[in-house]
């Protein structure tokens, strides 16, 4: 009777044994995304791609500073559409619907608007 109890016990220890060591096995492929997303942490080292957010009727940032050479992506993180016109003619994105993005490389300086939301406005600098 008593050895039946102790074999239980031991059966019980080696059950919790088991799973602790399971636990610290999640501990270690916790830790793997962790020291990979160090790695994306250095990540920002790398030059940002110049993004510009069109959210509740506004581009943001209003005004973005770009080097030559640089690609904007607009983002129409909006609920309605909308565009982006020059305002000296040239540029046109486009109906951008929402959820999608357009890209190009402005070659100077220049303002644009949204020709759906005509107060709606933006410009991009290139710094060279
Ligand atoms: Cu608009």
């Amino acid at each position: 009777m008593l050895k039946k109890l102790l074999s239980y016990v031991f059966v019980w220890a080696l059950l919790l044994e088991i799973s602790s060591g399971c636990n610290s096995d999640n501990g270690k492929t916790q830790n793997n995304p962790a020291s990979g997303s160090a790695a994306t942490n250095g990540t920002p080292v790398v030059k940002q791609a110049p993004v510009v957010v069109i959210e509740q009727m506004k581009f943001t940032p209003d005004t973005l500073a770009i080097q030559p050479g640089d690609t904007v992506t607009f983002i129409n993180k909006d609920i309605v559409p909308h565009d982006i016109t020059e305002v000296n003619g040239g540029q046109h994105s486009g109906k951008l619907d929402p959820g999608t993005s357009w890209r190009f490389v402005p070659q100077k300086n220049l303002d644009y608007f949204c020709s759906i939301h005509m107060v709606m406005k933006g410009s991009i600098r290139v710094h060279r």
